[in-house]
């Protein structure tokens, strides 16, 4: 990665199930993202936030895309091509793409957008699969969608706006998995995504789980997207998310996940998403995610 950092805000709940999720780009820099990355000894630009207008300016009238049950598809779709520009844009600028959602749908703009023209890898650090299709979502929620979407699964394979051309099932790895639907289960067996359990954690250490799905991500030739749904860690550290599940990474293992993100010198671009801040304590879910960028992005203890 680069020293500079651009933050980019995704201001989304189109996809979610609670509504609050659209406030956690500004909760994470009210929470000091600026500060704490200062601290890593990164340079930091702010590039403000896509337009995301709130789901109650939708109009009820204009044509959406037929997608089956999927929630606010036509917003998410104009807000992801955005942000894929924005990505992109800073990549070619030579900066570190920091991508703030939102819901966890905006990642379809993180990842096209850092794939363009590249062949990246892409860890996935998430309670859920986001493994869903328009047709399989027992929701409709997008947010449980977004890496089907971005690797063109079922209904996806003819939304282009939502296939990252420089994606490789081979090269995605999903890390911390605890709460799967049944068609979620089915389709990543059937995949060659590469997804480890808490299971997988508790029994071979974060450290071991980590290596792999990094060795797995670092196959890629232009670098690896990290994108940290902050569900993944225990809703005893991150309150603060729409779709809790117990049993998750501790504080100090998701610190030292990230950690070993930045020692492999590949990172590419990162998001943080999920963050909520109507059910945070304190804003404590995005300050924790302050840290964890941090981490990521190459903060040294010693
Ligand atoms: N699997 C559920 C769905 O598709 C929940 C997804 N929620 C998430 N995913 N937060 O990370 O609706
Ligand atoms: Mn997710
Ligand atoms: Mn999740
Ligand atoms: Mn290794």
């Amino acid at each position: 990665m680069t020293d500079t950092v651009r933050i980019i805000g995704a201001p989304t709940d189109y996809g979610a199930n609670r509504r609050g999720v659209d406030m956690g780009p500004s909760a994470i820099r009210y929470g000091g993202l600026a500060d704490e990355l200062h601290g890593a000894g990164l340079s930091v630009v702010d590039d403000g936030d896509v337009a995301a207008p709130p789901a109650e300016a939708r109009d009820p009238e204009a044509e959406a895309p037929s997608e089956g049950n999927a929630k606010f598809l036509r917003e998410t779709r104009d807000v992801v091509t955005s942000l894929a520009d924005r990505v992109a844009a800073a990549l070619d600028d030579g900066e570190t793409p920091l991508v703030l959602g939102g819901d966890h749908s905006v990642a379809i703009g993180s990842v096209t957008g850092s794939a363009r023209d590249a062949e990246i890898g892409l860890v996935w650090f998430d309670a859920h699969g986001d493994f869903n299709t328009p047709s399989t979502s027992p929701s409709g929620n997008v947010h449980g969608m977004p890496l089907a979407a971005l690797l063109g699964l079922g209904d996806f394979a003819d939304t282009p706006w939502a296939n990252a051309s420089g994606l490789a099932e081979e090269h995605v790895a999903v890390v911390g998995l605890r709460s799967l639907d049944d068609a979620e289960r089915e389709a990543i067996h059937d995949s060659d995504v590469t997804a480890y359990t808490m299971s997988d954690i508790d029994e071979r250490g974060i450290d071991a789980v980590v290596d792999d799905a990094l060795d797995v991500a670092c196959a890629a030739s232009d670098g690896v997207h990290v994108s940290l749904d902050l569900d993944w860690l225990d809703p005893r550290e991150a309150p603060g998310v729409g779709t809790p599940v117990r049993g998750g990474v501790t504080y100090r293992e998701a610190h030292f996940a990230l950690e070993r993100v930045a020692e492999t010198d590949a990172l590419r671009s990162l998001e943080l998403v999920e963050v909520n801040p109507v059910l945070d304590e304190h804003n404590e879910t995005a300050a924790l995610a302050t840290e964890l960028a941090a981490s990521g992005l190459g903060k040294r203890i010693l």
